[in-house]
């Protein structure tokens, strides 16, 4: 095993010709890491990745291998993964208005060159949703919003229109599932690479609290922020202690360690439907 790559909450190794990926328990808030890890976080977000890969083998091919073939000391947390051909872009569909999103539709009413009706509002539902990729910048600096234009110049139009075709799918199904949970699902962010006999792969995570905003449904309210189902704890929290939101994040009470780890157990309940048994 030889460590490849390291993201603020996961880590990559080589296994021979595979990938391990490996979530660690490690959070971040406003894109600082805790020094308090969430007990099982890991684990919970790699498994309910591996139950999405399954529930969604009908839309499209995935990289899992095995998610038990691994060494023991990562059990439960690590994704053997077959290693693909990246496409450049991060893949993100939106069905509301939040983050980045918000911000280039209040600048230009568009995101990622998809016109947007006026009079939307931070969390606003959107009219159906909509495929607004961005260029993956490697050296921690923020991604850029990509027009299809721009996707479809770098890898072809015919892999462009699936790379579309297979996100807005794959969001449909997510949020319908979590809404019948009470989860909004506003947006995911999706990979995929091509294997090497060239058939278009979902990699990565998929439908995680991670790589998508869940929201609460009960609390959803546009017009103003909306509380995240898994952090909100941290964050209000956070607020709370005049943090300045620059590192070194404090320590993390034990009761909001508590209850956050609880909302990862709910999300992960009420999407795959089963009991979390670490
Ligand atoms: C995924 C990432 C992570 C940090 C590379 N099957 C694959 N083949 C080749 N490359 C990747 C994959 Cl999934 C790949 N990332 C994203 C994952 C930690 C960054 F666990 N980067």
């Amino acid at each position: 095993m030889r460590h490849i790559y390291s993201g603020k909450v996961r880590e990559i190794y080589s296994d021979g010709a595979d990938l391990l990926l490996v979530a660690s328990d490690r959070v971040s808030v406003y894109d600082v890491v805790l020094p308090t890890p969430i007990p099982d976080k890991g684990a919970l977000l790699t498994q309910l990745s591996v139950w999405w890969f399954a529930e969604l083998a009908d839309v499209a091919p995935n990289h899992l291998i095995s998610a038990t073939d691994v060494p023991a000391e990562l059990a439960g947390r690590a994704m053997r993964c077959r290693r693909l051909d990246m496409v450049p872009f991060e893949c993100i569909a939106r069905g509301y208005l939040a983050g980045s999103g918000l911000r280039e539709y209040s600048a230009t009413g568009a995101i990622s060159g998809v016109e947007l009706p006026p009079g939307l509002a931070e969390g606003s539902r959107l009219p159906e949703p909509i495929f607004t990729p961005t260029t993956k910048v490697s050296d921690g600096g923020h991604d850029a919003p990509a027009t299809f234009a721009q996707v479809a110049a770098e890898v072809g139009v015919e892999t462009a229109e699936s790379l579309r075709a297979l996100t807005l799918e794959v969001y449909r199904r997510g949020a319908e599932r979590a809404a019948a949970g009470g989860i909004i699902v506003a947006d995911t962010k999706l990979e995929f690479g091509h294997s090497p006999d060239g058939v278009l792969t979902l990699a990565d995570e998929v439908l995680t609290p991670d790589s998508s905003r869940f929201w609460p449904a009960d609390e959803w309210q546009p017009g103003r922020p909306q509380h995240a189902y898994d952090k909100q704890f941290v964050r209000d929290w956070a607020a709370g202690t005049g943090w300045d939101k620059k590192p070194p994040a404090p320590e993390l009470p034990a009761d909001v360690v508590t209850a956050t780890r609880a909302r990862y157990v709910d999300a992960y309940e009420k999407l795959t439907g089963t009991v979390w048994r670490g």
